[in-house]
């Protein structure tokens, strides 16, 4: 038991959305539904802060009222609220929206004069719910053609590319709207006390049905399968689990080198990655593409895969890491160089970086070190 209570009277009303939200959030709650005599002991007792239920009490005893706010409070904590302001306020538009019906419903409800009662009534359901409903499909419409839910699929990962950029690369090719969150070192800090992320790390993706994903590349074939981006036939799934393998491989050879503390050894595990690994592995990749359809084209002919995105995003990624290296005046390898020695991967790398969709993620995503 969590030790929150929540109270109001033996209906769902105003205090269900609340219920709702412990439920999806995870919470234990404890559900008080109090009957008119014992609503109007604790009416008097002051502790409602506007005289009203619903109110909760939290298990630090503070007490809060106002169905929305309470809803939204529990939400917060279960990760249920969008974390980009311009978000967060659509949400609320929403939810207000919804109040508003909600007011108009009521006001018909408890009206007492019976010809009255029946006119309020006739106009909220021939009139003001159609069309209210109405404009609710069509915002629902306007986010990601209403397939989701009003808001859709949240990454989280530190404010770079790193890990998480194939998964963002997927989802602009799935042509599927997520939300990008960024955490600071301190945020993440606070979330991973939090345990919800399944192995501490990110990134990681919660669905709009509140399921949780760790693992960068489980997390980037989850999004590529739902928009038709893995190749369908066994072997060559394989094979693109081998290519992406491969690159995690490298990702991994190189973060070894940039979490390095001392500066002689981080030097070293540089020196080996760009002018040994890095190259001898490229040689091997384009060999790989070359046995495909002469590297013409992608990985698997004309479809654009998980492979695709995995090993360009991450090719770039160094590009974009080094480049900014050099505007600081440190000393840099020369990765143009460097790839440049394998032209059919150089045509390749700028063929996937021409994917429409691609192109306008690179050109509109935030500016990061790495
Ligand atoms: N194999 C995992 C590795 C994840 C990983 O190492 N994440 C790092 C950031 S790149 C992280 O979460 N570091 C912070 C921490 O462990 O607290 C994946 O590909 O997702």
């Amino acid at each position: 038991m969590s030790g929150y209570q929540l109270y109001y009277f033996p209906i769902r009303g105003r205090a269900e959305m609340a219920r709702w939200a412990f439920a999806v959030a995870k919470i234990d709650f404890e559900d008080v539904r109090l009957s008119g005599e014992e609503w109007a002991k604790e009416k008097a007792s002051g502790r409602a802060p506007f005289g009203q239920m619903p109110f909760l009490v939290t298990p630090e005893g503070k007490v809060l009222a106002q169905s929305g706010a309470i809803m939204k409070y529990i939400c917060k904590k279960g990760g249920m609220s969008p974390s980009d302001s311009f978000d967060e306020a659509l949400a609320d538009m929403i939810h207000d929206g919804v109040y508003d019906l909600r007011n108009d419903l009521s006001k018909g409800h408890h009206e007492k004069d019976e010809t009255k009662k029946v006119e309020l009534m006739t106009k909220f359901f021939l009139t003001t719910l159609p069309e209210r409903l109405g404009k609710f499909e069509a915002i629902l419409k306007s986010r990601d053609e209403g397939k989701g839910f009003f808001f859709g699929d949240k990454l989280y990962y530190f404010p770079g590319r790193g890990r998480a950029e194939m998964a963002r690369w997927a989802f602009a090719v799935a042509k599927i709207d997520f939300e990008d969150v960024r955490l600071s070192v301190e945020e993440w800090a606070e979330e991973k006390a939090s345990g919800r992320s399944p192995l501490g790390q990110m990134p990681f993706l919660v669905t709009p049905e509140g399921k949780i994903l760790g693992q960068s590349g489980a997390i980037m074939k989850y999004i590529c399968k739902k928009g038709a981006l893995s190749p369908s036939d066994s072997f060559d799934e394989a094979l693109a689990d081998m290519i992406h393998d491969g690159v995690n491989d490298l990702r991994n050879d190189l973060a070894k080198g940039h979490f390095e503390k001392d500066e002689g050894k981080k030097k070293e595990l540089m020196t080996k990655f760009f002018l040994t690994t890095l190259p001898e592995r490229l040689g091997k990749f384009e060999a790989i593409l070359k046995s495909r359809e002469e590297g013409k084209s992608f990985f698997f002919g004309d479809k654009l895969t998980y492979a695709d995105i995995s090993f360009v995003a991450f090719v770039n990624g160094i590009k974009v890491s080094i480049d900014n290296q050099k505007a600081k005046g440190n000393p840099t390898p020369d990765i143009d160089e460097l790839i440049g020695k394998y032209p059919l991967l150089v045509a390749y790398i700028n063929r996937v970086l021409a994917v429409p969709e691609i192109k306008t993620w690179v050109e509109k995503r935030p500016d990061s070190e790495f």
